[in-house]
């Protein structure tokens, strides 16, 4: 069955959040001119939803109303068809006049007559004056239903409950409440079963969207957590081998190792943007804890470590440095090589043991170097912090995104990221690693269990 197409005006006074509202329904936040003050928009600017299987939804944004109260006046001054609303707002649009006075108005008018269904966006932080009583009656002339968008009701001057009475006056009962959280999948879902309640004749075309954003938002999760495991894979497989014996080498194996891993992390964090189609110039928001798309604080860093909470004892104490684990099951071997101390041995509950016997032989005098549980650990907590925000962005919640705690964090590592330890070729960073079937499969193990523990340890950024 070919299903049709449905066509939204969004009107309103002007700088109410119009424009931003088709941004966030359309997930396109280069959409239109947005800025804090009236008259942004001059023109009608149509944009389209299509969803699969062909149902389409325009959307039009338009300039702001701020001449209702003298359009009344026009109008009430004509004689004749006084009970046929879209006949007089015709006849405003008709009359040449009009047309000049009313330049912004008479086109939204236009746009009225020839839609479905408006969205009427409100800043619920404004009074309701008559001014905008009189936008509500000439709208209402052009007989067309209507859905209110209460905008910036998170805001703590909001008069969401005066905005709601003064709407059921007018017999305007379909009120949606908004914030800054627009972008929340939830609410914007919300909005278009509001829309489907209202309009019967279009319950396929909003079906098939609803279905489409719902399984476009799962796809989105899911290649984010695959994001998110590829990187842990990669990370927590990298190993480098160096001569035991050989501080230098050592030294700047491990340097560039953490290069290595910075640039890794960073296109993990690129690639969560483009999912949830951020950039990093949208990284000014004080809700993200990144900033200009990078992350404020050094991975290795045992500040950072410890501000998400994180244990760094039984790494600190290696030659290497922060974040280094050496593997024992080679190192320990050339213990004479000085760069483990007694104190090293004593917390190897925290070092990798990857290598088996057969390895052990064949790498005698030399040690591997891996990234220590604590750092990988941390980039899980980080990429699943950012994630959480991405999906939330926009959400009128005024607080930071905190940290989880400790607690949480200090967990173990995910079945599968332990695993890949053991695994050198799961590593991309590894020569020969990165393409496999068993790699391939830990990567969806390891997001199956990233999505688990999100359910079940929702990452903090909720109030208090
Ligand atoms: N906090 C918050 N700010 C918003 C929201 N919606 C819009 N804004 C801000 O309000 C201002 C006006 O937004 P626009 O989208 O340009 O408003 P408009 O109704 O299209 O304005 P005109 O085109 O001039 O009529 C901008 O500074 C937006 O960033 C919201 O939900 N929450
Ligand atoms: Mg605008």
């Amino acid at each position: 069955m070919s299903v049709g197409k449905l066509r939204i005006a969004v009107v309103g006074h002007t700088n109410t959040g119009k424009t931003s509202l088709v941004r966030t329904l359309t997930h396109n936040r280069a959409f239109g001119e947005v800025r804090d003050r009236g008259g942004t928009t001059r023109r009608i600017v149509a944009s389209e939803l299509v969803a699969d299987g062909g149902a389409r939804i325009e959307l039009f944004d338009s300039p702001g109303l701020e001449n209702a109260p003298e359009l009344i006046d026009w109008l009430d001054r004509q004689a004749g068809d006084r009970h046929d609303g879209p006949a007089r707002i015709r006849r405003l649009i008709d009359d040449p006049d009009a047309a000049v006075r009313f330049d912004h108005e008479s086109r939204v008018l236009e746009l009225m007559l020839d839609v479905d269904v408006a969205l009427y966006v409100i800043d619920a932080r404004e009074p309701v004056l008559e001014k905008y009583q009189d936008e509500l009656a000439v709208l209402g002339l052009c007989a067309r239903p209507i859905v209110a968008v209460l905008n910036f009701t998170a805001s703590t001057d909001s008069r969401e409950a005066q905005w709601r009475d003064a709407l059921a006056r007018v017999q305007l009962h379909t009120v949606l409440a908004f914030d800054a959280a627009v972008r929340d999948p939830a609410t914007e879902l919300a909005l278009f079963e509001k829309l489907k309640s209202q309009l019967d004749r279009h319950a396929d075309v909003l079906s098939a969207w609803l279905d489409f954003r719902r399984a476009e938002e799962h796809r989105r999760r899911q290649a984010a957590l695959e994001a998110v495991a590829s990187l842990l894979l990669d990370v927590a497989a990298f190993v480098r081998e160096v001569d035991s014996d050989n501080d230098a080498a050592k030294e700047r194996t491990w340097r560039e190792m953490r290069e290595t891993i910075h640039r890794r992390e960073q296109a993990c964090v690129d690639t969560l943007l483009e999912l949830y189609r951020f950039g990093r110039e949208d990284y000014d928001d004080e809700q993200l804890p990144v900033s200009e798309g990078r992350w404020q604080a050094d991975l290795f860093d045992p500040e950072t470590l410890r501000h998400y909470g994180i244990r760094a004892s039984g790494y600190a104490a290696f030659g290497a440095g922060a974040g280094a684990a050496i593997d024992v099951g080679t190192g320990g071997l050339s213990l004479g090589a000085g760069t483990m101390t007694g104190a090293a041995i004593g917390a190897g509950a925290g070092l990798v043991r990857s290598a088996g016997s057969r390895l052990v032989n064949q790498l005698r005098g030399r040690e591997r170097l891996q990234v220590d549980d604590a750092v990988v650990r941390l980039l899980m907590a980080r990429s699943m912090e950012l994630l959480a925000a991405l999906v939330r962005r926009g959400h009128g919640n005024p607080a930071r995104i905190r940290a989880r705690t400790g607690q949480a964090l200090d967990r173990r590592l995910p079945r599968t990221v332990r695993r890949a330890r053991h695994h050198p070729r799961w590593s991309a960073l590894n020569a020969d690693g990165g393409v496999s079937n068993s790699r391939a499969s830990a990567l969806t193990e390891l997001a199956r269990e990233l999505d688990e523990r999100a359910a079940e340890d929702p990452v903090s950024g909720e109030q208090g």
